[in-house]
């Protein structure tokens, strides 16, 4: 393994969260070139914009999808679609790069049959937060989710079943990913407001890309 002298942990290893639950530091360095070239694409096509809650509100996040299904809110509900409403067209194909890389994951984390149909693009930037909530929309919730974290180091709140349940943070930073699933599936979660210094690369923002089996 090489050092990598310039990301903040200084190593990449694995950390076990929960029962069903990894933490997989720095397993998309190796495929980050693949993933901002892909980003660049995607989000020519499907620009990020800001959802409405279903109790009217603008959410702070920028939001955007890849793959066949496509997380939407707006006033109806929270859904996944097909079309993607700015341009009535469907949402851009998922990279092959980014499928293999969240199947490789999961596998890597005990689910070893992972085929994400759907890829949602969070986009934080100082001051943006995701307020606790749980990851119920997907249709089989046997599937885990898979993320990465792009950019600005996050701080990632995981909390428990119950809304008002413990909760611990952690910083995410630019190239780890999540993998979480079975016990852990509902957990409520969230990410705090986005603080601190820019990232070299990717500047004032994070990007956070989650991987579900949606449909
Ligand atoms: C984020 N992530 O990290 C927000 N949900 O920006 C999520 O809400 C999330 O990272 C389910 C599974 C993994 C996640
Ligand atoms: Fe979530």
């Amino acid at each position: 393994m090489s050092l990598d002298l310039f990301t903040p942990q200084g190593h990449a290893g694995r950390e076990q969260l929960g029962a069903g639950t990894w933490l997989l530091r720095q397993r998309a360095v190796p495929s980050l070139a693949q993933l901002q070239a892909g980003l660049r694409q995607i989000l020519r096509q499907a620009p990020l914009r800001h959802l409405t809650t279903p109790g009217g509100q603008r959410m702070a996040v920028a939001m955007s999808n890849c793959g066949s299904l496509g997380w939407h809110s707006d006033t109806a509900g929270y859904r996944y679609q097909r079309i993607d409403p700015l341009s009535g067209q469907p949402w851009p194909p998922m990279p092959a790069a980014f499928s293999a890389l969240a199947t490789a994951a999961a596998a890597e984390a005990g689910y070893p049959d992972f085929q994400p149909d759907a890829c949602l693009i969070n986009r934080y930037r100082p001051g943006d937060g995701l307020s606790l909530h749980q990851d119920r929309n997907e249709r089989d919730l046997l599937q885990p989710v898979v993320s990465i974290s792009l950019g600005m180091t996050a701080s990632f709140i995981w909390g428990g079943l119950q809304r008002t349940g413990r909760s611990r943070k952690l910083p995410l930073y630019h190239g780890d990913m999540l993998v979480w699933g079975g016990p852990d599936r509902l957990r409520f979660h969230g990410v705090a407001p986005l603080q601190g210094p820019p990232h070299a690369e990717w500047g004032g923002k994070r990007i956070n890309l989650t991987f579900r089996r949606a449909g």
